[in-house]
């Protein structure tokens, strides 16, 4: 028997209206039997008393009746909008349970579009990236997921891995014809147009986890070069504590700022002190955890002192492990324009935090550089979650052992499982392949009514 289930799709608590909504056969029967209406045209509203099973008047609500095949889970379903009371909310939960719905799972309704066909696995996923979305981006990348633009390229890798197979085949069932070099040379290019295409989805992983949160902007530096005095000059206000003497800063200080388009957490390096989270940087203000979550450092110098300074070398190593702004500080007492001798040059920029000169530049300038790390303005962009891409990894490894496999000439009934396998990777992303405990972690994290 298909059950009934309900949720509440807005928030708890109270507002203006709640929407309750209903999946399942027993939608038109409590159209009727609650609401008083009889076969209401779907999608059109109606403004009805709803009526509890002992006869008591619940509230007045506004009900939509969507038909099977025409509705976000596929089944019957009804949407019941009343008054966002939780006294209210409760009444009506209640009394639908009296008359056979049961509360839905988490993420039951989304599962139910999928498994109806509504929608294909990148879709639904989509509908917890849209409503979990912290920016802009992430937001316009989910929307672009929610309209299939994932799956799509997903089914176009899928069809060139198909028709390579295809062609390898041909030769299996005709083996007199054999695959003359030309084919081969032709076969290897697309796979590694293929392998390209992957490799770009899987580096969209990484700014998908980027887009997820704010980007971490750690400042990082010697002690007294003018840290804390950007970090006032960015937040607008005193919030570090700026003192002459190295080494003011005794704990780490966060900022919340928009650069652009983009939230940015603005981190000011503590001078270490705690031995434990000590990095192997003497004198260098910056903690192990610090370092290892920031996703950007601002690596400020003071501009007034002959330079370079000597900087540990371990320091020299983490500032070249992520994208780096080198700020030449204290540009007021004098100017250089020192630039270390590293294979990747960073960007470099001179400013005064005590003048505020040289800041609209820096802003621009940082804007430049989280544009490059997340890279969210091209057309081409999708959200890759981490279920992707663990299954993209796999896709890829698939391939390269074709690649391997027919350098060694073993035959192309062993090469091709290979293109097989890197097609089921697909399937799986997809949702063509799926199983019930996937099913239950991903929908798992979804809400209670998505
Ligand atoms: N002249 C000048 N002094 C600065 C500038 N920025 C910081 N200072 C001074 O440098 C000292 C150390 O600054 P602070 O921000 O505490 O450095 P931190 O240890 O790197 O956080 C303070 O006396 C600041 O007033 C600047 O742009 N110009
Ligand atoms: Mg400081």
């Amino acid at each position: 028997m298909i059950e009934t289930i309900i949720a509440l799709a807005t928030p708890a608590g109270e507002s203006a209206l709640a929407v309750i909504r209903i999946s399942g056969p027993l939608s038109h029967i409590i159209a009727k039997e609650a609401c008083d209406c009889t076969n209401p045209t779907p999608r059109k509203t109606y403004l009805v008393d709803y009526q509890s099973c002992d006869g008591e008047t619940l509230d007045q609500v506004v009900i939509t009746l969507f038909n099977e095949g025409k509705s976000y889970t596929g089944e019957d379903s009804l949407e019941i909008s009343c008054h966002g009371n939780p006294l209210i909310i409760e009444l009506i939960s209640k009394d639908l349970m009296n008359r056979g719905c049961r509360i839905a799972q988490p993420g039951e309704f989304t599962r139910l579009a999928f498994l109806n066909g509504k929608i294909d696995l990148p879709q639904a996923e989509s509908v917890a990236q849209i409503i979990a979305a912290k920016n802009e981006q992430a937001l316009a990348l989910a929307q672009r997921n929610l309209k299939g633009k994932l799956s799509n390229k997903l089914l176009s890798i899928q069809k060139n891995i198909l028709g390579l197979q295809a062609s390898i085949e041909a030769h299996i069932d005709f083996p007199e014809d054999d695959l003359i070099k030309e084919d081969h040379n032709k076969h290897h290019q697309n796979v590694k147009t293929i392998i390209k295409e992957l490799e770009t989805l899987l580096l969209q992983a990484n700014r998908t986890k980027l887009l997820a949160k704010n980007i971490r902007v750690v400042l990082a530096g010697l002690p007294n070069v003018g840290k804390s005095s950007l970090f006032n000059a960015l937040a607008g206000k005193n919030r570090a504590l700026i003192h002459s003497d190295a080494g003011t800063t005794r704990d780490y200080l966060e900022f919340d700022i928009k650069i652009g388009k983009y939230w940015i957490t603005l981190v000011d390096t503590a001078g270490v002190h705690n031995a434990s989270e000590e990095i192997e940087l003497a004198g260098i203000e910056m903690s192990l955890e610090q370092a290892e979550e920031a996703d950007l450092f601002l690596w400020v110098i003071d501009n007034s002192v002959p330079h370079p300074s000597e900087l540990p070398k371990d320091f020299t190593k983490l500032i070249q492990s992520k994208p780096t702004l080198l700020i030449r500080n204290k540009s007021d007492l004098g100017e250089n324009d020192w630039i270390p001798n590293y294979k990747k040059t960073p960007k470099a920029i001179n400013i005064s935090s005590t003048e505020k000169s040289g800041l609209k530049q820096f802003e621009r300038l940082l804007l430049e550089l989280i544009q490059e790390i997340t890279g969210v303005d091209s057309e081409n962009e999708y959200l890759v979650s981490i279920r992707h891409e663990l299954l993209i990894k796999n896709c890829l490894d698939e391939l390269s052992h074709f690649l391997q496999k027919s350098k060694e000439k073993v035959g192309e009934e062993i090469t091709s499982i290979h293109l097989s396998e890197a097609r089921e990777k697909l399937d799986m992303m997809i949702g063509r392949k799926t199983n019930e405990d996937m099913l239950d972690i991903l929908f798992g994290e979804f809400c209670i009514g998505k």
